[in-house]
């Protein structure tokens, strides 16, 4: 009984071993983080949220959770240049054409810019979480394509940005006001 048992044991030993090996993070970290704080003239900046980017093979995967904002209420979501001292442009990856029509994991981007993330939903609790997945950018190799460094910012409004990247639709004067930030760091130790 215990002899015809054997492989199958083995089987489990190799399959547990191959799993672990995986978990393991390799000698580069592949992972970056941001702590969104509120960006207030007045008052004690309070952090509002957390952002994680990892990097699968060819993909960055984004996840961002929000909490303690108003119930109910929905927030653009830009990657910009600078900091969030001095934010600058939206982040564009170097380029000045629309990525509206780019694909990204094999279907058009949708939004203007390469740093529009998209719009986050808080739920009654006054919290909301957005995940993204895109083969668009890049992390931590420095080249034009990085996120890492860039600003990651919480605007009070949505944006229609399928609208934004209609071709008919020429005049959007938009002033969305910047309610939250967080610096996009590389992450030195893993979680
Ligand atoms: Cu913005």
């Amino acid at each position: 009984m215990i002899r015809s048992l054997l492989p199958l044991l083995l089987l489990l030993l190799l399959l547990a071993a191959a799993c672990t090996e995986k978990e393991t993070p390799g000698p580069t970290p592949a992972g970056a983080f941001a702590s969104l704080y509120t960006l207030s003239s007045s008052g004690t900046p309070r952090q509002i949220g957390d952002a994680r980017f990892e990097r699968e093979g060819n993909l960055v995967r984004l996840t961002i959770e929000l909490y303690t904002l108003t119930p109910g209420s929905r927030h653009a979501l830009h990657l910009h240049e600078g900091s969030c001292e001095d934010p600058g442009m939206h982040w564009n990856g170097g380029s000045s054409e629309k990525y509206c029509t780019i694909p990204s994991m094999g279907t058009p981007w949708g939004r203007p810019y390469l740093g529009d993330i998209g719009n986050i939903e808080i739920g009654s609790d006054g919290k909301g979480s957005l995940s993204l997945q895109t083969d668009l950018w890049a992390l931590g190799d420095g080249s034009a394509l990085d996120v890492m460094g860039k600003v990651l910012m919480v605007h009070a409004e949505p944006e229609d940005f399928a609208l934004e990247c209609d071709p008919n639709h020429t005049n959007h004067p938009h002033t969305n006001p910047k309610i939250a930030c967080g610096q996009v760091f590389k992450r030195v130790r893993m979680p």
